[in-house]
């Protein structure tokens, strides 16, 4: 019988892009349940063709669940996922509540999607951050032709990283500056609209900001490297969808740029684009891709390559990743 599914946070940008991406890949499920927080429970919202009523995670029975996606926050899933796989779920969990926990597996089904042949201590399968996705799917290659040496990464992170209310406040920021009046704060820490904010999540007592430290800690676990030299800088930038990464590899061996563009381009899910760039505007029409562009090697340093990606971060980064980590676990039989 194929998996009975729950949703937590299914009126969210993830959950509804999930619910999208379940109906356009023919998930096949036997039914579909939303649950959120007591101020939504009760509201009646078309999923999938039918009407369902949204239950209150208070209450919520998970006992005849076999998936449960979670999406709605790091303390919700702190506090409920570990009750969704007690109760006998697989909880396929979005939010940075169990990346690191050695009980949980961290996966990206096209790097280390072998782990899902035994289901997790836990019962939770952790969808890495947005941003790590896409980067750890081209590292990966890379590291096996040319072996990574150090990666210094940059990011251009899309205002639907924030959710749906980022996307609102990029909208109302501009339109209040445009008829000359200031932007609000609301999601963000400055107003983002007409800016760029180079710090994304709560900032760290060493000066880097929690989305930093998650690309360093979740590649690492990922990749299972974890004495990687990775850096990052993380930059919240005035798009709606669609986050860029500027990144440079320091390998053990020189780099041929169009080898590492058939390389890459032989990825499964992955588009080198040979002529332009992909930016989150042209990426639209193929957006279940890792767009790569601007590959090139450093004359001066031939064992430094440089890349240029954009991805959709509530798809390949959050949504899609879950609904590939589902799949996986579906045909290993551990959903
Ligand atoms: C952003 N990467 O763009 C974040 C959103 O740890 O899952 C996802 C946060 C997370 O703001």
């Amino acid at each position: 019988r194929p998996p009975r599914i729950a949703v937590v946070g299914g009126t969210g940008a993830v959950g509804q892009t999930l619910l999208g991406l379940i109906e356009q890949r023919g998930f096949a499920h036997d039914s579909v349940r939303l649950i959120a927080s007591e101020r939504s429970a009760g509201r009646t919202v078309p999923v999938l063709g039918k009407t369902v009523v949204v239950e209150d995670l208070r209450t919520a029975d998970f006992s005849d669940v076999d998936i449960a996606f979670f999406s709605a926050g790091t303390p919700v899933s702190a506090e409920w996922a570990g009750k969704a796989a007690g109760a006998g779920a697989l909880v396929i969990d979005n939010t940075n509540a169990f990346r690191m926990d050695p009980a949980s597996q961290l996966v990206v089904p096209q790097v280390n999607g072998a782990l899902l042949a035994e289901r997790p201590i836990s019962g939770i399968v952790a969808n890495p951050n947005c941003s790590t996705i896409p980067l750890v799917r081209l590292l990966r290659p890379v590291h096996e032709a040319y072996g990574l040496r150090s990666v210094y990464v940059s990011t251009y992170q899309a205002a639907s990283g924030g959710g749906q209310n980022g996307i609102d406040e990029l909208y109302d920021g501009a339109r209040s500056i445009l008829a000359g009046d200031t932007a609000e704060a609301r999601r963000f820490s400055q107003p983002l609209a007409f800016d760029v904010l180079p710090a994304i999540d709560v900032l760290q007592a060493d000066g880097f900001t929690l989305e930093e430290r998650k690309m360093r800690q979740e590649s690492r676990r990922i990749l299972d490297l974890p004495g990687l030299d990775l850096v990052a800088t993380c930059v919240r930038v005035p798009v709606e969808n669609g986050h860029s990464e500027a990144v440079t590899l320091e390998c053990d061996r020189p780099v041929d740029a169009a080898e590492l563009a058939r390389l890459l381009d032989a990825q499964d899910e992955v588009k080198v684009w040979r002529e332009g760039w992909p930016t989150p505007r042209t990426i639209v029409d193929a957006p279940d891709l890792v767009h790569v562009g601007r590959i090139r090697v450093d004359p001066e340093r031939p064992n430094r390559a440089l890349l240029w990606l954009v991805a959709d971060n509530l798809r390949i980064g959050a949504a899609l990743n879950a609904l590939q980590i589902a799949e996986r676990a579906v045909q290993e039989g551990i959903a």
